[in-house]
């Protein structure tokens, strides 16, 4: 790691072997037992799984909150080095208990600590709900970056919101998805600390003022953000990051007089009004009544966060010339972007500084990540709505773009189209209403913007952010995602760490890069044959769960091919059905033929609003119904959607997978990230040219070529550029269905209501559009996924050939770990101040 000479890098502070040796002195485990102990003795319901969680739970933190202080004193001792702040208004963390108890090695003190007739450990540990506090990817990703922080030790915080109610609960109720709210802080969590001395006002509304030619914020609403901290262990050193949550409270309390005339519910109106702001994580669609609430959760966010760097920064320095030096702050994707104009407004209104030092320091701070390219998906607001909610935050961003169009007219002269491209403000020239474009703001107040793979970060210069890109191309650059390697191979999958750690040694999981030693021995019979049997055992467990939770039986010997993420139609889950559709035909014309038997597994939830993605969802439960009690199908093929898709899910199914469907159109996948985790727990994966699948069949043919030179990846479909070439042509999806009689089948079995109970109209507003515009060209690809479906099918009748395969797609992962993706960040990124 490089160091600059304005700044020491907030470079890595580990103490690895000591600090284990350390944490696993008899002392710390005494007291984690005594704790323990203590905390189930308090409690009313005995020995339950719950009582058990709870009291394990406690010494936990308790121990990492005595890490938590040493951290933060280290911290502030090494001073000049800049701490990176993450906002980011999801962080999908799923459970906590196993991942410390990974963390500080106190497994054997837990063992212990359970009371005769307790539980197992492994029941406890399923009891503890899913802290799913993000949509998708995006949250996910930054759940890992924390993992990495803590492991590396890098001075940092994560800032997040405390929701109530994390991402819905998905049921199914007559193949439909039913959303329930997730209520996963029922039970309390005794993970969460709240810092009682960190409460920070946030104002909403109201007006600006002139004070003696100073401008001045007077909000009409404000409300009390308080700090809630969640530790986030390290692995391999007994250092720990930080995910502060901000819990908004009323400012006041209730009002007296009027409780005490019994008009209760308007005493403490303003109370429900701010604590409303945390009620609900929103998902990425939300509806137009909801957008108001989701620019205050956002302002919340951004306010909290940065007067807590502002305060920690005074208190450590003494003055705030500094804090752009010392202080990275990153924003995850647009949801934050209001960041620059509150940190503008905090260090010209309260701190007293000139606009081009407080320019200058937040440029320095800030950066920004864009994950999506889909424009539609880049974050506005109405002028009016900003302008109600946030007045002094308007105009400072009309300030902003006032100065930044100069720039660029004197850039561009005459080019007025381009300034209304790029322009903070777009004017609504077609009728629309003025719209605030946050990546717009984002961009512009940043020193670096990265996209999340190499051909997202390419592809995002050369579309969405192009006009940008030609006033600062140094500023965009490609930092690709990755997986923490902690909990998605040793925690998801004890089988295969275990026999990774035989072959190449433990470093795998502090230096993931090691796993290319696999490479090498890919093609050793016995390490094949190992290999089949920890996947089996997976399948095996598997394969439990899907009959005690749907009653349905799969063949562990059958090849899982596995499909979960968020149901879109980018992601192209219909593809997948459309396969299975023309399996099951094929069968059933000839049912004694060889099948390579297999089960097509899916998870996801769709957005609440998003009627094709739902639509989805109840197509693949009709076929399921049907080929699943087909008795000529029988174990050959199998549909399962497995309910309530979460990250304690995924840690089930990962491990489990043969078979990773990465089959978004190319183009449309930022990065993925369940792409890397199916590879790294031996999946083989089928995929099309897009994302980060790019780079991982580069990884893998890099570290363990295949003599025949092809690549051990499954790829299938078109490239981007033949997307958009064909796109510009004019694409008509219906030459492709009359020129292919196996798709013609499938589209008329599913309109002809085969599926849907004779019911023809059920499907029609998924496969009409299917043949009208296609936008996702799953017409034009069906015939290359189908013909590699084949291949798979004929590998997978060779398992030795098979688990080679696989084991060479592990060999090709070392690049995909958290670690190697945060000291990228940590070098490009938040080491160095700007320099613009
Ligand atoms: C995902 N984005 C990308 N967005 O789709 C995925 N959006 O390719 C990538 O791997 C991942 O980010 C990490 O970079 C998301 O997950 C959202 O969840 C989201 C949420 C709210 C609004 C818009």
């Amino acid at each position: 790691m490089t160091k600059t000479s304005t700044a020491r890098a907030a470079a890595p502070a580990s103490s690895r072997p000591a600090a284990a040796a350390k944490s696993r002195s008899h002392d710390a485990a005494a007291d984690f037992r005594q704790l323990a102990a203590r905390a189930l003795a308090q409690r009313s319901d005995g020995h339950s799984a719950e009582a058990c969680l709870n009291a394990v739970a406690i010494a936990s933190r308790t121990l990492l909150a005595d890490r938590w202080a040493l951290t933060q004193q280290a911290d502030a001792r090494r001073k000049g080095v800049r701490r990176v702040h993450y906002l980011s208004m999801e962080f999908l963390m799923g459970r906590a208990l196993g991942n410390a108890l990974a963390a500080i090695g106190m497994h054997e003190q837990v063992e212990a600590a359970l009371p005769e007739g307790a539980p197992a450990l492994g029941e406890v540990l399923e009891h503890e709900p899913d802290a799913a506090l993000g949509n998708g990817g995006l949250g996910r990703l930054a759940a890992c970056f924390l993992d990495s922080f803590a492991s590396l030790g890098l001075p940092s915080f994560g800032y997040g919101l405390r929701y109530k109610h994390g991402m819905f609960a998905q049921h199914i109720q007559d193949g439909r998805q039913v959303e329930q709210p997730d209520e996963w802080l029922r039970h309390g969590s005794a993970w969460e600390l709240p810092r009682h001395e960190l409460r920070y006002p946030v104002g909403f509304g109201g007006t600006v003022v002139n004070e003696g030619g100073q401008r001045r914020w007077v909000p009409a609403q404000a409300v009390v953000a308080q700090a809630v901290d969640f530790i986030v262990p390290g692995h391999g050193t007994e250092r720990v990051s930080t995910l502060r949550q901000w819990q908004a409270e009323a400012a006041r309390p209730i009002d007296f007089p009027t409780f005490c005339r019994g008009e209760f519910a308007s005493a403490g109106a303003h109370l429900q009004e701010a604590e409303a702001l945390n009620w609900v994580l929103y998902p990425d669609d939300s509806t137009p009544a909801g957008r108001e609430l989701r620019l205050k959760q956002e302002f919340l966010l951004v306010s909290a966060s940065l007067q807590d760097t502002l305060a920690r920064h005074l208190r450590e320095f003494g003055d705030v010339h500094s804090y752009g030096r010392l202080n990275a702050v990153h924003l995850n994707d647009t949801h934050p972007a209001m960041a620059p104009a509150e940190l503008m407004r905090l260090l010209l209104d309260e701190h007293g500084l000139g606009w081009d030092e407080a320019w200058k320091i937040t440029s320095q701070a800030v950066s920004y990540t864009n994950h999506t390219l889909m424009p539609e998906a880049l974050e506005t607001w109405p002028v009016s709505l900003f302008e109600a909610l946030l007045p002094r935050h308007l105009e400072i961003v009309y300030e902003i773009n006032r100065r930044f169009l100069d720039e660029v007219r004197a850039r561009f002269p005459g080019d007025d189209a381009m300034a209304a491209r790029v322009s903070l403000i777009d004017e609504g020239a077609h009728g629309g209403e003025r719209r605030v474009r946050m990546a717009a703001l984002a961009i512009v107040a940043s020193h670096k913007v990265n996209g999340v793979s190499a051909l997202h970060s390419r592809l995002m210069v050369e579309t969405i952010f192009a006009d940008y890109a030609k006033l600062w191309p140094q500023r965009f650059i490609n930092v690709t995602n990755g997986v923490t390697p902690r909990r998605w191979l040793e925690q998801a999958n004890p089988g295969l760490s275990a026999l990774l750690d035989k072959t190449i040694g433990d470093g795998w999981r502090a230096d993931l890069s090691q796993l290319s030693e696999l490479g090498a021995k890919a093609g050793q019979k016995r390490l094949g044959q190992e290999f089949m049997k920890v996947k089996l055992a997976n399948k095996q467990r598997l394969a439990d769960h899907i009959r005690r939770e749907l009653g349905i039986n799969v063949d562990p010997h059958s090849l899982f091919d596995v499909q979960i993420k968020r149901i879109h139609e980018y992601k192209r889950q219909l593809l997948n059905v459309l396969h299975v559709v023309a399996r099951y035909q094929a069968i059933i014309a000839n049912p004694s033929a060889h099948w390579t038997p297999r089960t097509v597994i899916f998870a996801g939830k769709a957005a609440s609003a998003y009627r094709a993605a739902k639509l989805v969802i109840q197509l693949i439960h009709d076929v399921a119904r049907v080929v699943n009690s087909d008795p000529r199908v029988g174990d050959k093929l199998k549909v399962v959607f497995l309910p309530n898709y979460s990250v304690s899910l995924a840690q089930i199914i990962l491990p489990a997978a043969d078979l990773s469907e990465q089959i978004s159109t190319a183009g449309t996948e930022a990065s993925g990230t369940g792409n890397m985790k199916f590879a790294l727990n031996g999946a083989c994966t089928i995929g099309t040219w897009d994302g980060a699948n790019i780079e991982m069949a580069e990884g893998m043919d890099a570290v363990s070529p295949r003599k025949d030179g092809a690549s051990n990846m499954f790829v299938f479909g078109l490239l981007t550029e033949e997307v958009a070439r064909i796109k510009a042509l004019g694409y008509d999806p219906r030459l492709y269905v009359e020129e292919n009689r196996q798709l013609k089948a499938v589209l008329d079995a599913i309109t002809g209501g085969v599926f849907s109970w004779g019911d023809p109209d059920r499907y029609r507003a998924l496969v009409q559009p299917l043949l009208q515009h296609d936008p996702y060209l799953l017409m034009a690809d069906f015939a290359a996924y189908v013909e590699c479906q084949k291949t798979v099918d004929a590998l997978y009748d060779e398992p030795t050939a098979w688990a080679e395969r696989a084991l060479r797609n592990i060999a090709g992962m070392g690049f995909f770990s958290t670690d190697r993706t945060i000291g990228e960040y940590v070098q490009q990124v938040w080491a160095a101040p700007a320099k613009r």
